[in-house]
């Protein structure tokens, strides 16, 4: 069983013993999402925001083939410095586990863990989606399936647009997710709040999402309630500027014959180094905003 892998920090034991809200966070953002040392900075600051609104932060990573569930300061150093770190989603778990390999968990990886662990929502950036081009390439990531499967709620900034996300929502749909945006109509994409899709559900209240989570859950149903957090507008970035950036990192992982799971961290390093730090701004802070939501939807949940 997966729970005799778990390595829980004392504090995360003591809020999952104690009946505490709690919130997941995933650690591939942290070694393959964002550069040094603006990565350390917002993980800190992700998990001061969850503390904030009076949740515990538990960020999950695989360390000495154990799946830690709560990272010390330390730790969150050493992924976010450290070169050589696996991306682990939940193919990848057996071969870096046995192995004892460090490993930094993507939504997937990080979600069976948390339900492990007995966690109820993760917070995150940006999704795994349907890529542009899956009709032929067939890459969807492992995030849909296990979104499909788990009983973690999950909130992120809606999808990146270096994903389709026209293709996505109807995947979410097929994998019987309920997909719901914070506060508007319209489904936001990352780095914009406006993706020009409809949002299959929109809720205006912290406690109305917990509810329409619990009752998922109580319904018997499996899976995540996918709350769509648009970022603050103040960050915003040009739409159109990002898609210059997301077609130049396309073409350049089409030249490069980049494939599998190499796919996401390449175009998401291409994004981060050539377009200003506007971006990664928008990136901190929408985390941070994720983190803050999912915090009080914790505490509503309990
Ligand atoms: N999208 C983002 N930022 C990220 C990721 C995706 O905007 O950091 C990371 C997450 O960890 C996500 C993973 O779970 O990439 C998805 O990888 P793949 O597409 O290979 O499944
Ligand atoms: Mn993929």
């Amino acid at each position: 069983m997966l729970n005799n892998y778990l390595q829980i920090l004392p504090e995360v034991k003591d809020a999952i013993n104690n009946n505490k809200p709690i919130v997941a966070l995933e650690s591939t953002i942290i070694s393959h999402g964002m550069p040094w040392p603006k990565n350390i900075e917002t993980a800190l600051a992700v998990e001061e925001a969850v503390r904030k609104e009076g949740a515990i932060p538990a960020t999950i990573a695989i360390m000495n083939g154990k799946c830690l569930v709560g990272l010390s300061t330390d730790d969150l150093n050493y992924f976010g410095k450290e070169k050589n770190i696996c991306k682990v989603s939940i193919r990848d778990l057996p071969y870096v586990i046995a192995n004892k390999i460090p490993g930094a968990t993507t939504v997937a990886a990080t979600m069976r863990i948390a339900a492990n662990a007995g966690i109820k929502i993760f917070a995150t950036g940006g999704i795994g989606g349907v890529h542009r081009g899956a009709q032929d390439s067939m890459d969807i990531s492992a995030d849909l399936t296990e979104m499909s499967n788990t009983n973690v709620a999950v909130v992120s900034a809606g999808v990146k647009s270096i994903l389709d996300i026209g293709l996505t929502l109807e995947y979410l749909e097929t994998m019987g997710i309920p997909v719901i945006t914070f506060g508007q109509d319209e489904f936001p994409s990352f780095y914009s709040s406006k993706s020009g899709f409809n949002s299959p559900l929109r809720i205006d209240h912290v406690y109305e999402i917990a509810k329409v989570c619990n009752t998922k859950w109580d319904l018997g149903l499996k899976g995540t309630v996918l709350i769509a957090n648009p970022l603050p507008s103040n960050k915003e970035v040009d739409p159109e500027l990002i898609e210059t950036y997301i077609k130049s990192a396309l073409a350049e992982a089409d030249k490069l014959s980049i494939t599998g799971k190499e796919v996401t961290p390449f175009l998401l390093k291409y994004i981060a180094t050539h377009s200003n730090g506007e971006s990664l701004d928008a990136n901190i802070s929408l985390i941070i905003n994720n983190a803050t939501l999912a915090a009080k939807i914790a505490v509503a949940l309990n």
